[in-house]
């Protein structure tokens, strides 16, 4: 016993030394290790705000903060990422509440057709609007961040020009797309984004409606040569951590996510707008011959009437749940007017 004290005493002395002989602080091993769970590859955008996070958080809190990433459904899908941080199987999950509006019904609002410019705006938008309600939809949750795509396009086998080219297509969009999908005329289909590439190749879908950068991120330009130029809505992204899990995190910790919280929409929208979206449409061009489609302007005029009765028809509904949803749509549109014009 006093031999192995003594001999854990010099090698505590020498593990002390050597900062000093290296001229070094001592490295630190992290006091918090999170494990951070996503449904989609790393290399996709919100897989890119997952890492850029962690390397922040890290930088910020000095190293006292290590989080362990697993995207690509490594440890939860796109199915039950929520429930799956409840359970306690990821500390934080990277989710989409648009694939499920039925759980997350006022969220499902910013998913109407309200005539987002880009990714930044709406971004920015979802996360003010939901500091705002506060949506009881996320009770149990701390969000830690929250962002959008842009509004999504139709990319599809077959070139859509008008109603009747999309009359009875099997298109596939998130859970809050497919109501447009109806209005315009598709047969349209519910699934996470990661099930895409196979249901195109399998030709269970004829297309899907999303962000663009999907041509290339998850190779869908191989068989999906046209996009049609009709943005239409976004797919919102919201990533959590248990309540209690958060409750005990150290008071500076708290204060870096929540730091990091208010910088991701911007962070995210810019990277997707600016780097994302173009260079896979570039991309497309040029290496699948993708085709931009346009709408004549009374095809146009012709769709946003048929999406028009949308927003009435939500706010009825979610009303009649008890929800806030007249004021919610108000919110959401003088937020948008006030990011659009950089406010
Ligand atoms: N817009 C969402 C999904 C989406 C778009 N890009 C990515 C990348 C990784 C995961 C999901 C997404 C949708 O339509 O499902």
């Amino acid at each position: 016993m006093k031999r192995a004290a003594s001999l854990s005493q010099l090698l505590l002395s020498v593990a002390a030394a050597v900062p000093l002989v290296l001229g070094t602080l001592p490295a630190r091993a992290a006091d918090v290790t999170l494990t951070y769970a996503f449904f989609a590859p790393a290399g996709t955008f919100p897989g890119r705000q997952m890492s850029h996070w962690a390397e922040e958080l890290k930088k910020r809190t000095n190293g006292k903060v290590e989080v362990k990433l697993f995207p690509g459904g490594t440890l939860l899908n796109a199915r039950d990422i929520y429930d799956g941080v409840s359970k306690g199987v990821a500390d934080i999950g990277l989710g989409s509440p648009s694939y499920d509006p039925g759980r997350f019904p006022l969220t499902s609002g910013m998913a109407m057709p309200l005539g987002f410019p880009n990714a930044v705006v709406a971004s920015q938008t979802l996360w003010a609007i939901t500091k705002e309600f506060k949506p009881k939809e996320y009770e149990g949750y701390k969000i830690i961040a929250m962002f959008t795509g842009e509004p999504g396009y139709i990319q599809s086998r077959a070139p859509v020009r008008s109603a009747a080219d999309i009359a009875g297509m099997k298109l596939r969009a998130a859970g809050t797309g497919v109501p447009v999908l109806k209005a315009l005329g598709a047969a349209p289909v519910g699934m996470p984004m990661p099930e895409v590439p196979q249901a195109v190749q399998t030709r269970v879908i004829d297309g899907t409606m999303t962000s663009r950068e999907v041509l290339q991120d998850f190779r869908l330009a191989e068989s999906l040569k046209f996009v049609t130029d009709y943005p239409s809505v976004i797919v919102a992204f919201a990533a959590v951590m248990d309540q209690k899990r958060w409750d005990g995190l150290p008071a500076d910790v708290k204060k870096v996510i929540d730091e990091l919280a208010d910088e991701m929409p911007v962070w995210t929208g810019k990277y997707h707008d600016q780097q994302n979206v173009g260079g896979a449409m570039a991309w497309a061009q040029q290496t699948h011959k993708l085709q931009v489609v346009s709408l004549t302007p009374a095809e146009k005029t012709a769709w946003d009437n048929k999406l028009a009765p949308m927003v009435s028809d939500w706010i009825t509904e979610m009303n009649a749940k008890g929800l806030p949803a007249t004021r919610y749509i108000e919110r959401a549109k003088a937020l948008r007017d006030q990011f659009a014009a950089g406010k």
